[in-house]
């Protein structure tokens, strides 16, 4: 087992909707723990980075533009393999397939809002932690 941290994204719906204890009592129940969280209003230009191997497709405009559009939550989340663990309790990208009990089948609308990002490799959440926190202790 290996102590690793993470980075995972409340997307703007499950903010509006007020789930974000909710899903943050998720991973503290599950012995995870927070290492830096901030809400914020992303700026297109964070989105576009945070996504960019996404850059291209036909999705990538409209989410850039949704993740831009209203605050965000985003976390560092430390633990013992924590970053597969993450996206197993998110579920599949979309919410309507998702396994009963994931974090999106509860609380995701659609294949774009679909409540959380969650990092899915060691590289991409090192990237993703300094895109948005910069340099951690
Ligand atoms: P993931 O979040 O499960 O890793 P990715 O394929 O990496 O899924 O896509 C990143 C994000 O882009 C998804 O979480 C979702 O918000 C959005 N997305 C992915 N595929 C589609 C699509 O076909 N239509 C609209 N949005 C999409
Ligand atoms: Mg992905």
């Amino acid at each position: 087992m290996k102590k690793e941290r993470t980075f995972l994204m409340i997307k703007p719906e499950s903010v509006e909707r007020g789930n974000i204890g909710e899903i943050l009592g998720r991973f503290e129940r599950n012995g995870f723990r927070i290492v830096a969280l901030k809400l914020s209003k992303l700026s297109r230009e964070r989105a576009e980075k945070q996504y960019e191997e996404h850059r291209g497709k036909d999705f990538f405009d409209d989410l850039v533009s949704y993740m831009s559009s209203a605050p965000t939550v985003s976390i560092v989340m430390q633990g013992e393999n924590v970053i597969a663990a993450a996206r197993e309790m998110a579920g599949i990208t979309d919410p309507k397939r998702a396994k009963p009990g994931t974090i999106r089948a509860d609380y995701g609308i659609d294949v774009q809002r679909n409540a959380i990002h969650a990092s899915d490799s060691e590289k991409s959440a090192k990237r993703e932690i300094s895109i948005h926190f910069g340099q951690l202790e």
